[in-house]
C-alpha cells in the first residue's frame, strides 16, 4: 500500500516496466477525493495543455441486429429494445455526415457497426468510407468488433488512424455481462490492431453494477497494455429499456470522477475521453472530469443509438470553461 501511494504522486514515478496491480489501482481510488483529483490534474499537466480537448463525432454505419449478447447494449438481438435495425449506410451518406461533423468542429470521425466482427464483404464496403473520410482531413476511427487476420491491415491501408475496441470491464466481471465471447477474444483483436500499426482506442463502461475492485481491474488491464492505448474512452452506462442492465443502480458521480482521475494517473500520456453518459451529468460534474484529466469527448447530438448533449450546449460549456478544441 505504502509503495503504491508513492507511485501515485505522479504516474511518471511508476517504475518503468512495472505492471500496475489491482491493489495499486485500488489504492489510487481510495485516496481522499480532493487529493486524487489534484494529483490527476498534476499528471495531466505533465503531458498535455489542460485547456485543450479533443472532439470525436460518432456515427453508426450499421445499426442493430447484432448477434452478441452484451448486457448493456441496445443493439443486441438478445434484447428487446426500441432500436430499429438499419442496414449499412452508403458511402455518400457517411461522407455527408462526416462533412457536417467537420463543419461543427470535430477532429475525429468514428464509424461504429453492430457486428460481432465484420465479414470480409462488409469490411470491403467500409474501406471506401475510411478512404473518403480521411480525404476530408479528419482523423478516422472504426469500431467494428472482433477482427480476423488481415482485416486490420486492410483498414490501415485504407487510411484508418484508430481502432476502437473496448475491454469494458474487469476480466472477473466479463462473464456476468457478455457470454458470447471471452476477454481473450478482445485482447486478441487489440493485438492485431497494434500489429497492423493502428492507434488503439480502448476503454470501458462503469455503472454495470460492478464493484470498485472491478473498476480497478478494468483500469489495470488498460494501463498494462503495451504500449498503452492512445485513447481511453470511459463510458458511464446509458441505461436502455429492454437491456438486462436497464435497472442498474446509478453510479455516484464522485465514483465516475475518481475513475477518470485514476485513468489519468495510470495512463498519463493517453487521451482520456469522457464518453457515453454525459447527458445525465451536470455541467459541474463534467467540469470536474476535465479537472481530473479528461481531455476528449464525443461531440455531436447522438452517440450510436442514444442521445448526447447537443453541439450548441457543448460549445457553450467549452466557452464557459475556456476550453479550446485541439
Ligand atoms: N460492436 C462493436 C463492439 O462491440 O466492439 C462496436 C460497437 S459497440 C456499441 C462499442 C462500445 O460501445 C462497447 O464496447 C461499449 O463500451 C459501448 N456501449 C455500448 N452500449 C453502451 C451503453 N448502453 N452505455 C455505454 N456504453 C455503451
Ligand atoms: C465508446 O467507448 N463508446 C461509444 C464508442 N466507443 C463506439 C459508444 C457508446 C454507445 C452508447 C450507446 C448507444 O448510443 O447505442
Ligand atoms: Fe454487438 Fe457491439 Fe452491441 Fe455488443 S456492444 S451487442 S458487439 S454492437
Amino acid at each position: 500500500m505504502q509503495k503504491t501511494v508513492e507511485f501515485s504522486k505522479g504516474a511518471t514515478l511508476h517504475p518503468e516496466n512495472a505492471a500496475w496491480s489491482v491493489e495499486d489501482v485500488e489504492a489510487l481510488y481510495n485516496l481522499p477525493f480532493m487529493e486524487l483529483v489534484f494529483r490527476a490534474a498534476e499528471a495531466h499537466r505533465q503531458f498535455f495543455d489542460p485547456s485543450k480537448i479533443q472532439l470525436s463525432t460518432l456515427l453508426s454505419i450499421k445499426t442493430g441486429g447484432c448477434s452478441e449478447d452484451c448486457g448493456y447494449c441496445p443493439q443486441s438481438t438478445h434484447h428487446e429494445t426500441a432500436v430499429e435495425d438499419q442496414p449499412m449506410l452508403s458511402v455518400d451518406e457517411v461522407v455527408g455526415l462526416a462533412k457536417q461533423a467537420r463543419a461543427n468542429g470535430a477532429g475525429r470521425f468514428c464509424m461504429g457497426a453492430a457486428w460481432r466482427g465484420p465479414k470480409d464483404a462488409d469490411l470491403e464496403k467500409t474501406l471506401d468510407m475510411v478512404r473518403r473520410v480521411k480525404e476530408l482531413g479528419l482523423e478516422t476511427c472504426a469500431t467494428f468488433g472482433l477482427l480476423r487476420d488481415g482485416q486490420a491491415e486492410k483498414l490501415k491501408d485504407a487510411g484508418l488512424d484508430y481502432y476502437n475496441h473496448n475491454l469494458d470491464t474487469a476480466p472477473e466481471k466479463y462473464g456476468d455481462i457478455i457470454q458470447t465471447r471471452a476477454y481473450e477474444d478482445r485482447l486478441d483483436t487489440l493485438g492485431k490492431v497494434r500489429q497492423a500499426g493502428l492507434s488503439v482506442c480502448c476503454g470501458g463502461i462503469v455503472g454495470l453494477n460492478e464493484t470498485r475492485r472491478d473498476r480497478a481491474g478494468l483500469i489495470v488491464q488498460l494501463a498494462n497494455l503495451e504500449p498503452q492505448p492512445e485513447s481511453v474512452p470511459i463510458n458511464n452506462l446509458v441505461k436502455v429499456d429492454g437491456t438486462p442492465l436497464e435497472d442498474a443502480p446509478d453510479l455516484d458521480w464522485t465514483e465516475f470522477v475518481r475513475t477518470i482521475a485514476v485513468a489519468r494517473l495510470t495512463m498519463p500520456s493517453s487521451y482520456v475521453r469522457l464518453s457515453a453518459g454525459r447527458r445525465g451529468m451536470s455541467e459541474a460534474v463534467q467540469a470536474l472530469c476535465f479537472m481530473a484529466g479528461a481531455n476528449s469527448i464525443f461531440y455531436g447530438d447522438k452517440l450510436l443509438t442514444t442521445g448526447n448533449p447537443d453541439v450548441d450546449a457543448d460549445r457553450a460549456l467549452m466557452a464557459k470553461l475556456d476550453l479550446q478544441t485541439l
